[in-house]
């Protein structure tokens, strides 16, 4: 049993650090440069704060792949905040993502990829080529048929599993269009179509696990391969979120997504909610070594808003928090202030991938905050809302 390091012991334990500008894509820069000069910049994506937005991921992705030299600017989107006003000006509507080219702003994300290949070259193959649009197609076919059996409730068990089984259709449909090629990709080499399945396909991994008991990427070998292809791209490691950040960013964004109640939907759930979380299937390339440091690092740049932001009182918090980041760098057991497993619990449940660290740093951070929470208590921080998430609101974060 060990007491809780300081913050400054604590700071001399992480060396981890990055190079958002020129370094390997993340969620946190705000300049992309691929060592270019500044003055080379011609687009800047306009793209939702915390990285929740399917179709900002897909530009996101396609900027990084392609390396175009570009600016960020982070927007609220409606359901965590209100949206900035000099964003309206410039998109009346509020809609993300958004574009500027050359000084022209472009929306809705395909005719932006339209639009940024015709400047900068396709990515690897056109959007308007005659073996991409069937599959542009496929894509928006999957992504009807999984809103059909997530986002409405049905009225008996036997809707339920048409609604499976519709969705099941579709993804053999994808698992074929996938075993055409020798490669893991949707064409060979990698590319456009590969970027624009990945936002949904990950957003159907991770909601089909936790509210239907349905294991995407494990179910479909061709599936299977082509995520673990993805995996090895840094640039989808950088944009790719995790089953817990998803399971609760869809359903404000989603207007809602209903569980089936079946007893593996059980056991899916309680796992993501509660860990362990390594092992699940959102991920499995190897963890990297620096996963601690990273979650650590992390922490300390924004221990004083974690702090203001939880329901447990600050000095109480701060070193409940001091116990959980000793417990994960050194693998001593803390015991936290009485009372503070839900402080704990509540942080635990609002850790964003990728926004806050990537998904190794972010299991880290959630077992050594459970593990530390459960010495003290089981009670559960404050459920997390359902259709918004103005707890999740970036004022309190700046
Ligand atoms: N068809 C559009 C869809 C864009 C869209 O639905 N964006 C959502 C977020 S994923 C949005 O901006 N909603 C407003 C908000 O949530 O603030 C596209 O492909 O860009």
């Amino acid at each position: 049993m060990t007491s809780p390091l300081s913050w400054t012991q604590l700071e001399a334990l992480t060396h981890f650090q990055t190079e958002p500008i020129n370094g390997s894509t993340n969620a946190q820069a705000t300049l992309r440069l691929f060592n270019h000069d500044e003055s080379e910049v011609r687009v800047t994506l306009y793209r939702d704060n915390h990285a929740w937005c399917p179709y900002c991921q897909k530009v996101w992705l396609w900027l990084e792949e392609k390396q175009i030299p570009y600016r960020i600017k982070k927007v609220t989107m409606f359901c965590y905040g209100q949206k900035e006003s000099w964003y309206k000006r410039i998109v009346p509507s509020g809609m993300l993502p958004a574009l500027e080219l050359d000084g022209q702003i472009l929306t809705e994300s395909d005719d932006i990829l339209i639009a940024l290949e015709k400047v900068f070259g396709p990515l690897n193959q056109s959007m308007m080529a005659k073996e991409v649009i069937p599959l542009r197609q496929l894509e928006r076919l999957l992504f009807r048929a999984w809103c059909s059996w997530l986002c409405y409730p049905t009225r008996s068990s036997k809707q339920e599993q048409q609604n499976r089984q519709q969705f099941i259709k579709v993804v053999e449909m994808v698992e074929d269009a996938l075993s055409r090629t020798d490669g893991p990709y949707f064409l060979d080499p990698f590319g456009t179509v590969d970027v624009i399945f990945t936002p949904y396909v990950e957003r159907m991994n991770a909601s089909l696990y936790y509210y239907k008991g349905y294991s995407l990427r494990e179910e479909n070998p061709h599936l299977a391969k082509w995520f673990e292809a993805m995996e090895s791209r840094p640039t989808y490691r950088g944009t790719q979120s995790d089953f817990h950040t998803h399971a609760h960013d869809l359903p404000p964004q989603m207007g809602g997504c209903y569980e089936n109640g079946e007893p593996q939907m059980l056991i899916n759930k309680a796992r993501v909610d509660n860990g362990p979380w390594f092992g699940l299937p959102d991920v499995t390339y190897p963890e990297p070594e620096t996963s601690r440091a990273e979650a650590l690092q992390r922490v300390l740049k924004h221990r004083n808003n974690i702090i203001k932001v939880n329901p447990m009182d600050d000095v109480l918090f701060d070193q409940a928090l001091r116990c959980a980041l000793t417990y994960m760098i050194t693998e001593q057991v803390c015991t936290p202030p009485p009372n503070s497993d839900i402080g704990l619990r509540y942080l635990r449940d609002r850790i964003n991938v990728p926004r806050d660290m990537s998904i190794y740093a972010a299991k880290r951070l959630r077992e050594a905050l459970e593990t530390t929470a459960a010495l003290v208590g089981d009670r559960q921080g404050t459920p997390i809302p359902l259709n918004h998430r103005r707890d999740q609101d970036p004022v309190n974060f700046r």
